[in-house]
């Protein structure tokens, strides 16, 4: 991994790839997500979450293989381990539509709400744009250097829905994928285009703490059987602490609410 990427990974709290999905990847994606929202209708999302003034895929790594090459692709797979370590796992892969003309700005959060422990970072995420990210469509935004403050948004601001002083706009054309420490603030920014604003999200996390969705719960069987053993160590199918962390966690639903 190149020198410039980590340093960016390390002190800004994230990197982006431009032109990481081939064409085909992008154009299967897309068909997918749109499939799969019209098949879903308005209870898309609704196993995991949904959101005012955007549509969201839950449990994608179960709704088709194109999905599982998000999960498993080898560049995300870097910079996931150069951010937490050897011992990642995929968390959760969903999909958020900024829908048209949506007038909401995500709040500024950690995902999972979550503050590095004593053993360091233990999330991370990767954004990837099925539609171009630009200024006035929805792009993410990003507080640079956040994730080393051991703080979150709302201990900092009185309303993390506000702009952040410090808080950049991470634009892109669809195709590229945005790697980030989690713990970075950031969030989703207003839609005030007419067109949808797609985007994947590939959630990774420590080995230690829980899935956000529970690949083994929420795989069909004839999926697991047909994987790689690589796949099944990010899925975490083989791992009984897993599984104990999970049962705790999301119950019997499969989901971390
Ligand atoms: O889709 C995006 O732009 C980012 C969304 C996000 O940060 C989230 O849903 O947690």
């Amino acid at each position: 991994m190149d020198a410039a990427i980590k340093r960016q990974l390390d002190e800004l709290g994230y990197a982006i790839y431009p032109d990481l999905m081939p064409p085909p990847l992008l154009a299967a994606l897309r068909a997918r997500v749109d499939e799969l929202f019209r098949e879903e209708g308005a209870q898309a999302g609704a196993e995991f979450r949904q959101e005012p003034g955007s549509r969201r895929l839950a449990n994608l790594a179960a709704k088709g293989d194109v999905f599982l090459e998000v999960a498993l692709h080898p560049t995300v797979l870097e910079c996931v381990r150069h951010l937490l370590g050897p011992e990642i796992k995929l968390s959760s892969l969903n999909a958020r539509s900024a829908s048209p003309h949506n007038g909401v700005a995500q709040p500024l959060h950690a995902d999972a709400g979550a503050l590095a422990d004593e053993r360091g970072f233990w999330v991370a995420n990767s954004v990837w744009m099925l539609d171009d990210f630009t200024a006035s469509n929805g792009a993410l935004r990003l507080v640079p250097g956040s994730h080393h403050w051991g703080r979150l948004p709302h201990q900092d601001m009185d309303n993390p829905a506000d702009p952040h002083p410090q808080e950049i706009l991470i634009t892109g054309r669809a195709g590229a994928v945005v790697v980030l420490n989690a713990h970075a603030w950031h969030g989703g920014t207003a839609n005030r285009t007419a067109a949808p604003r797609r985007a994947l999200h590939g959630f990774y996390t420590r080995r230690d703490k829980p899935q956000q969705q529970w690949q083994k719960r929420l795989l069909p069987p004839e999926v697991q059987a047909r994987l790689s053993l690589e796949a099944r160590w990010i899925l975490a199918l083989d791992d009984p602490l897993n599984d104990e962390l999970c049962a705790r966690e999301t119950g019997m639903s499969g989901f971390l609410r």
